[in-house]
């Protein structure tokens, strides 16, 4: 039998997904509907590289970095919101103060959908005091952005409701997301459906690795991944790395993508994925070097739309 082309794959994949979310959401029976899902769209590289360029810009001219309290991140957040202020969606800054400076987290509704069943995806816009942070963690931050754009290209009408996030101080200890989620009440979390995030998704030896949490969103991704031929590894590094920690201390159900940060690739690793075993996954980690030389261009192509199909799938019923 000819096989389906890959988005064919993709595109029953979303519809189970969204059928196995709706199940586990209403509580009904496993019984899988065939909703008439939308396909994500192709995030396009060079415009996730674009947004990059821009953070890698705002660094050179603010003493190198994006870091917490440094006008490098206001900047950085200021560039992201107005893309999104001009794209349609209602975004409110939030201030903290951590270590006795004031930062920032940017979070971006999309009017319309179920608001009691939300769907967030997210990721810290901080770099370290080091320097620019072109993967740790602008490839999550303008991954989550194009997506966002391409929602409102699209004129997108989920079923549920659309919440997008950049972080401040994550690399302080998650302190942005943190704070976000001690200022929710219980209803606000219970409306919550669930959480995605995005943290170094376009290492320059990559792995593709996700978060093996919540089994519907880890099963989301899995299935686009499958669907490209592309082999997956659950996320190992260790829990509570990143900015979903404290969604999912509350009870929210989380997933994500890694791309990996210091740890080294296997030869099994690099058998299956190319790239260097022996090496870092990014030897550029928390360094001054992590600028946009240190991208892999398919990793961070695979991740955006990674991001869209789940952010489709996740949200369409
Ligand atoms: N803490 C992140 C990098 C990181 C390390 N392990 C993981 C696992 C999952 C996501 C991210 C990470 C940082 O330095 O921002
Ligand atoms: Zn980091
Ligand atoms: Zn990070």
């Amino acid at each position: 039998m000819r096989s389906l082309p890959a988005r064919a794959h993709i595109t029953a994949a979303a519809l189970l997904a969204a059928g196995l979310l709706a199940a586990s959401d209403t509580g009904a029976s496993a019984t899988v509907t065939t909703p008439a899902a939308v396909a994500a769209p192709d995030i396009s590289v060079a415009n996730v590289k674009a947004h990059l360029t821009q953070l890698q810009s705002i660094a050179t001219a603010n003493g190198g970095n994006r870091a917490h309290g440094r006008p490098g991140y206001k900047a950085s957040l200021d560039y992201v919101k107005a893309k999104l202020d001009a794209a349609g969606f209602t975004t409110s800054v939030a201030q903290f103060t951590s270590g006795g400076r004031t930062g920032y987290n940017l979070v971006a509704d999309w009017p319309g959908g179920d608001t009691n069943r939300t769907v967030m995806a997210g990721a810290h816009l901080d770099s370290v005091t080091a320097g620019p942070g072109i993967n740790d963690n602008g490839s999550g931050s303008a991954a989550i952005l194009e997506t966002a754009l391409a929602v409102s290209r699209a004129q997108l009408k989920p079923v549920k409701h659309l919440r997008f996030a950049w972080w401040g101080a994550e690399e302080l200890g998650m302190i942005g997301s943190r704070n976000y989620v001690n200022s929710l009440t219980t209803s606000d979390r219970a409306h919550i459906a669930g959480y995605l995030n995005f943290d170094m998704i376009g290492s320059p030896n990559p792995g593709y690795f996700v978060y093996d949490d919540d089994p519907t969103i880890e099963s989301t991704f899995k299935a686009y991944y499958a669907g490209i031929g592309v082999p997956t590894e659950i996320e190992t590094e260790g829990d509570g790395r990143s900015d979903h920690a404290p969604f999912k201390n509350a009870g929210i159900p989380v997933g994500g993508l890694f791309s990996g940060a210091d740890y080294i690739k296997t030869a099994a690793q690099a058998q299956k994925w190319g790239g260097t075993a022996g090496r870092a996954f990014d030897p550029c980690y928390h360094s001054s070097c992590d600028r946009m030389t240190n991208i892999n261009d398919t990793a961070l192509d695979r991740s955006g739309d990674a991001v869209a199909y789940a952010v489709w799938a996740l949200a369409a019923q």
